[in-house]
Parts: structure tokens; sequence; C-alpha cells
């Protein structure tokens, strides 16, 4: 038996097995937690989704664009309808046109600001009232951020904002879903990995080898280390934890030079 045993987790935001919400689902895995999965809607997505969970047999892979209001309404309506409740809710999303982000904030469109709010932040605001909806007390949630929310990260620019708005999501969902129905809400901000989303960021690499230089462990963060944090953040073990900001990045957010 394990700690999660009986628990029913949705995951968003696995792309493949390098994504952070991979890392989070193996460590919630193995402690004998049921999960469902959504993945974008797009043949080669559902592929590499279905080919990753194959062994696992989860009961349910939705197609979910978080754009659309239908998408997310119908995913917890299948889920909650399959089991009658959800215990966690994982929400690793996020995404900004990539021409967007090779340009300096200040030359940001209209069009490219909406669409990365609406995806990267909005997602979680309308899939915490779709999945609160099925959550019994002591229900938790947790979304993905990064130390660009909080300083200026050269090259990050509009994610960096669209984070900062992500991070102040969690603290209002967490007081709105508190005090409604005792359901956490934090957010787990992880050092930088490479992973399918990374890899469009310019420059990248040096961001890898400056965060292990300045880091207090003076190295990058492991894949396993997010998903024993995810773990904690959505498991017992962080009943009193709620409209946090927990940084995995080896310390790096604490050091001035
Ligand atoms: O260094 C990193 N990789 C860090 C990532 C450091 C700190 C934070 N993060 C955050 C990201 O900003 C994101 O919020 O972690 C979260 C997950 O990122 P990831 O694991 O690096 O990225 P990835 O494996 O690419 O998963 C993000 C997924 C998308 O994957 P692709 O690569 O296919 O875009 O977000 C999903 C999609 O599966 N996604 C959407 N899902 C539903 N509807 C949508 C959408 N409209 N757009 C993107």
């Amino acid at each position: 038996m394990g700690k999660l045993s009986g628990k029913i987790g949705v995951m968003m935001g696995v792309a493949n097995d390098r994504s952070l919400a991979w890392a989070i689902s193996q460590a919630l895995y193995a402690e004998g937690a049921e999960l469902v999965f959504t993945y974008l809607p797009g043949p080669s997505n559902e592929r590499r989704v279905k080919k990753l969970l194959g062994p696992f047999q989860p009961k349910l892979l939705l197609p979910c664009d978080v754009q659309n209001d239908d998408d997310i309404t119908a995913v917890f309506r299948t889920v909650g309808k399959t089991y009658g409740r959800i215990d966690m809710l994982l929400h690793s999303i996020a995404f900004a046109p990539p021409a967007e982000l090779k340009k300096p904030y200040v030359q940001t469109s209209r069009e490219g600001f909406h669409r990365a709010m609406d995806i990267s932040v909005y997602s979680l605001v309308s899939a915490c009232r779709a999945a609160s909806a099925w959550m019994p007390p002591g229900g938790t949630i947790l979304t993905i951020t990064y130390f660009g929310a909080e300083k200026v990260m050269p090259g990050y620019n509009l994610m960096g904002v669209c984070k900062a708005a992500l991070e102040h999501s969690v603290r209002y969902l967490a007081w709105d879903l508190g005090r409604e129905k005792q359901i956490r809400v934090n957010a787990l901000s992880a050092g930088p990995m490479r992973t399918l989303s990374s890899a469009g960021l310019a420059e990248f690499d040096q961001m890898l080898r400056h965060a292990a230089r300045k880091a207090c462990l003076n190295r990058n963060i492991e894949f396993e280390e997010i998903g024993a944090t995810g773990l904690y953040l959505l498991s017992d073990a962080s009943s009193g934890v709620t409209g946090e900001i927990v940084h995995v990045d080896a310390g790096y957010n604490i050091v001035g030079l």
C-alpha cells in the first residue's frame, strides 16, 4: 500500500518522458495513485503520450486544449463521472508564441500577450474551477513556475510576466478554494531543466551553466527531485501548506551574486 493508494489524480502537461509532469507522475505512481492524463490534441502528441503511458495503462487519456472551455469542462466531467471524485490536479502547462520570446518584452504584441496569458495562466483558474467541483476536502492542486516570475531573466521575457501572474493566481486560488472547500493550491518553482518547451528558449544552455555555477548546491536539479517535491505538495505530507511557491532550484533563488 502506497501513501496515495485510492487517490485519483489528473495530470495535465505530460508531453514526453522529459516533461516535468512526467517526473511528478512517476513519483505519484510509485505511491499507488490512480492517474488520468490529458494531452494537447494532435496526432503526434497523442502517439507520443500513448507510447509513454502504455506500461501504466491509465483508464483515461483525454484530449484537452486549455484554450477551449468545452475541452476543460469535458475532461473534468468525464473524470468525475468515472471515479466520483478527484483528489489531485497537476497543471504543468505553459506556452508563448516563440517569436514573442525572441523579442524584447517591450515589443510584445497584444495577440501574443493574450495567447500566452490564456494558455499559461487562465488555464489554471479554469482547471481549478472545474476540478474543485469534484474534489473532497483535502484535495490538492499544483502548478509549475519559474524564478523568471520574481526577477528579470533576460530571454524569458513574456513568459516571466505570465509566471508572475500564475504565482499570484495561486495565492488567490488558495484563498478561494481553502475557504470554500479546504482545497490546497501551491506552485513548484523549478530550476531549469532540458525539456521540449525549454528548448524553445534562447540561450537555454547558457542559462543551465549559469544556474549550476550560482546555486548553493553548485549544480542543477535532477528530474527525480521535481518528482519528490511534487509528491510532497500533492500529498497529505504537506497538509498545512497552501498558497506557497516552493523552489526546487538547488538554492539558486537565495543567492544575490
Ligand atoms: O526548465 C524547465 N523546463 C522549466 C519548466 C523550469 C521551470 C518551470 N517550467 C514549467 C513550464 O513553464 C511549464 O509550466 O514547467 C511546466 C512544464 O514544462 P516542461 O515540462 O518543460 O514542458 P513540456 O514537456 O514541453 O510540457 C509543456 C506542455 C506542452 O508540451 P509541448 O512541448 O507539446 O508544447 O504544455 C502543454 C503541451 O503538452 N500545452 C498545452 N496543453 C493544453 N493546451 C497547451 C494547450 N493549449 N499548450 C501547451
